[in-house]
């Protein structure tokens, strides 16, 4: 059997990337509408040796849809994503938007498969920070009971988006031409530099960043777990890394552990580092696995472990997710 396909936000960062990823994989496609603004329309897009033009996202454009991603921002989905639904579309959706509805499932596919079961015509796709880690926690916590989190991300450009891509890269020219650097994407000189500062700051002095990571992580794995985070955006074009502390409720052995996450799907653990050895991301950029290592022992506490995830924020922190939710629908028959 093969779908028809739509994907609203195709000239957007994350949207060419589930085109590609859509033809790397073979996704059984009969149809795929690419659905943009009034201003994009028109465009072309190789998909396959085919060729296809833009057309513009609005009511009436989803009736012969299957499947709708949505990477277009919260309004579009906000204002688009009941008219798909009720033209009968099943909507992934990667804004934050439906996140939080409880009536709406969050899916890692690898983590919480099982949650599609209940889905009303949408489903929400996680932040990227919070996929990358949840992957790694989730066999953790099967096997020894996550009491808390505590996590440093040091995320790339990319998350921001291509106007961030270009801000680092003329930085870059400026500096290597000895002239002024400029900034506007965002308040500080990215390159050379580490902001504590990802999306904006709320009443309680933590970024609404750093409570998504909370939020979701709760809603997805349990909400008894305690998290904190502290989330920083570093001058590294694409994926991002993390610096993670967990605190369980059995005792781990770290050679157990290593085995149990080496063993757990979509996870490579790369850790030796006598030799150097451990994620790092320009290795880990273009890459579909969530990549683990520096993981050790942490003796301040009975039961904890540090670790160091990185995967690419675009791919599973992205479009590479929603694909998989798409595919994990297909497989459970929930379409
Ligand atoms: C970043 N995590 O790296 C953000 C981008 O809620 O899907 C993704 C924002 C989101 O800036």
């Amino acid at each position: 059997k093969s779908y028809n396909i739509a994907i609203v936000g195709p000239m957007g960062m994350v949207g060419r990337k589930i085109t590609s990823i859509l033809a790397e994989r073979d996704f059984p496609i009969n149809k795929l509408k690419l659905l943009g603004t009034e201003k994009n329309k028109g465009k072309k897009v190789t998909f396959k040796e085919r060729t296809i033009y833009t057309e513009v996202a609005k009511k009436g454009a989803f009736k012969d849809v299957d499947i709708a991603f949505f990477c277009a921002g919260n309004e579009v989905s906000k204002d688009l994503a009941p008219i798909a639904i009720e033209e009968g579309a099943l909507v992934i959706d990667n804004s934050s938007r439906w996140r939080m509805d409880p009536k709406i499932p969050l899916v890692v596919p690898e983590v919480n498969p099982e949650d599609l079961d209940w889905h009303q015509g949408l489903v929400a796709n996680p932040n990227c920070s919070t996929i990358q880690m949840l992957v790694v926690l989730k066999p953790i916590h099967r096997r020894y009971g996550i009491k808390r989190v505590v996590v440093s991300t040091y995320q790339a450009v990319s998350g921001t988006g291509k106007r961030a891509i270009d801000e680092l890269n003329s930085q870059v020219e400026d500096y290597i031409s000895k002239n002024r650097i400029t900034n506007s994407v965002y308040p500080y000189q990215i390159l050379f530099n580490a902001l504590p500062h990802i999306d904006s700051f709320l009443d309680t002095g933590y970024t609404k960043e750093e409570m998504k990571m909370i939020d979701e992580t709760k809603k997805i794995l349990g909400k008894d777990i305690q998290v904190t985070a502290t989330t920083v955006r570093i001058p590294v074009f694409t994926a991002h890394a993390e610096s993670v502390n967990v605190e369980t409720k059995l005792p781990m052995d770290i050679d157990d552990l290593t085995t149990i996450l080496n063993y757990s799907k979509g996870i490579k653990v790369l850790d030796y580092p006598g030799k150097n050895i451990y994620p790092i991301p320009i290795n880990c950029a273009g890459k579909d696995h969530v990549f683990v290592g520096r993981i050790r022992k942490d003796y301040s506490i009975e039961n904890g472990v540090n670790m160091w995830i990185v995967a690419d924020n675009l791919r599973k922190g992205a479009a590479l997710n929603a694909v998989q939710i798409a595919e994990t629908l297909i497989d459970r028959d929930l379409l």
